[in-house]
């Protein structure tokens, strides 16, 4: 499939006319490419008159590297099917898929440019109201429906062999769980915060739990998790959410997708305090992170406890005792990966513009040292804070 690339920008627009019904065939229609993606290509085509698509394609090997590190064009396949199931239970939160064409390994789909792309408007400090309870809206919605809950047992086992995605949960396994905890080459670590890392080396009682969380990782098929999503898969505005790029989507642990969400709002938590702007301002708006983490767990908390007692097939899982110490597990699970996704955001390969905006190094390795040492206290001290509220009470000790 090496050859399916678009070569020229009427190649795009010819597939965005057939393969969308969005467009009026008389109407002369125009092509950007507006991926800054990691991995990806993307387009999004416009009509003059206003009507849009975006089309996703993924080439086999990773964008921002090139052939040298070849991916499997599968991870297609598994998005559109990822996005497609995600809208049987929360339509207002995906983009609708128009059309996945396997031969191009392209998506065409809605173009959801009235949303911001939610890193940016984090830094921006933008008044976001509904994220919290639509992101915990959306975790719990999809990870119930996908899970040994809700589903038939042979459908399950149907399903977690249809999102086997080996290769994009590999990158995972490397970047999250082994490439920070040692001097690797793909490290990109601020030279000011160097004995921090060196530190986390070291750390055998750090390695432990983070071995533990790998361990889940790779053999806990809990759900059809999402798989990475961080800021960048999240778009937002005041009146609402919408979450993409599921293409990391496999049968993993739920905890890792609400901790993926967790640790990105307290990176930019992290982040704040060395950014521009008037230090009332700053510091409202990191209570205001703290809030929508704990609107966030408390929302897919209840919805999760509220669908396992209304809709858990399985008579025997389908106990109150079993629901409290089941979302118990879960609240661990997601503050432990929460806090590996603040570590390997920090100095590991893939950095996030919440702690890069800030120019000065000096200034930086302070949110830095700062996501660091949170991401080290979640993993550590995840078994013992007994619900969301202790939990942000430590992060503001820190
Ligand atoms: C080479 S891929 C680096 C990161 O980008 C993706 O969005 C995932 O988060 C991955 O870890
Ligand atoms: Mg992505």
């Amino acid at each position: 499939m090496t050859d399916c690339k678009f070569v020229s920008e009427a190649e795009v627009i010819d597939f965005a006319r057939h393969h969308s019904g969005v467009f009026d065939p008389a109407e002369a229609l125009s092509v950007e490419e507006i991926g800054d993606g990691n991995i990806n290509f993307v387009y999004r085509v416009y009509a003059a008159g206003g009507n849009s698509v975006i089309i996703k394609q993924a080439l086999p090997y990773v964008r921002i590297i090139g052939e040298g590190w070849p991916l499997s064009q599968d991870r297609i396949r598994i998005e559109a099917e990822a996005l497609m199931l995600e809208a049987e239970y929360c339509p207002d939160l995906v983009p609708r898929v128009y059309h996945f064409d396997a031969a191009r390994s392209a998506i065409v789909m809605e173009d959801i440019g009235a949303f911001e792309n939610l890193r940016h408007a984090l830094v921006a400090r933008a008044e976001l109201p509904l994220l919290g309870k639509q992101l915990g809206r959306f975790c719990a919605e999809t990870l119930f429906h996908t899970s040994d809950l809700y589903l038939d047992a042979h459908r399950k086992k149907e399903m977690v062999a249809r999102f086997i995605n080996p290769d994009l949960c590999k990158i995972t396994e490397d970047l999250f769980f082994w490439d920070p905890f040692c001097d690797h080459e793909r490290n990109n670590i601020n030279p000011a915060i160097w004995s921090e890392a060196e530190a986390l080396w070291r750390d055998e009682p750090l390695k432990l739990e983070v071995a533990r969380l790998k361990h889940r990782f790779l053999t806990c098929a809990e759900a059809l998790v999402h798989g990475d999503l961080h800021s960048g898969s999240v778009f937002a505005n005041a009146e609402g959410t919408r979450i993409i790029d599921p293409e990391f989507a496999y049968f993993g642990p739920i905890g890792f997708d609400v901790g993926s969400l967790i640790g990105n709002l307290l990176l930019n938590y992290a982040g704040q305090a060395q950014l521009p702007g008037e230090a009332s301002e700053c510091e409202a708006y990191r209570a205001w992170l703290l809030d929508a983490v704990r609107e966030l767990w408390n929302t897919f908390a209840g919805r999760f406890g509220e669908l396992m007692s209304s809709s858990t097939k399985d008579p025997s899982l389908n106990l109150p005792a079993y629901r409290e110490a089941y979302l118990a597990d879960l609240l661990r699970d997601s503050l432990g990966y929460a806090g590996t996704e603040l570590i390997r955001r920090t100095v590991g390969l893939a950095h996030v513009l919440d702690l890069e905006a800030i120019e000065d190094p000096q200034q930086r390795a302070k949110a830095e040292t700062q996501a660091l040492h949170l991401g080290r206290m979640l993993v550590l001290e995840r078994a013992q804070l007994s619900d969301i509220d202790a939990a942000i009470e430590r992060v503001r000790q820190i």
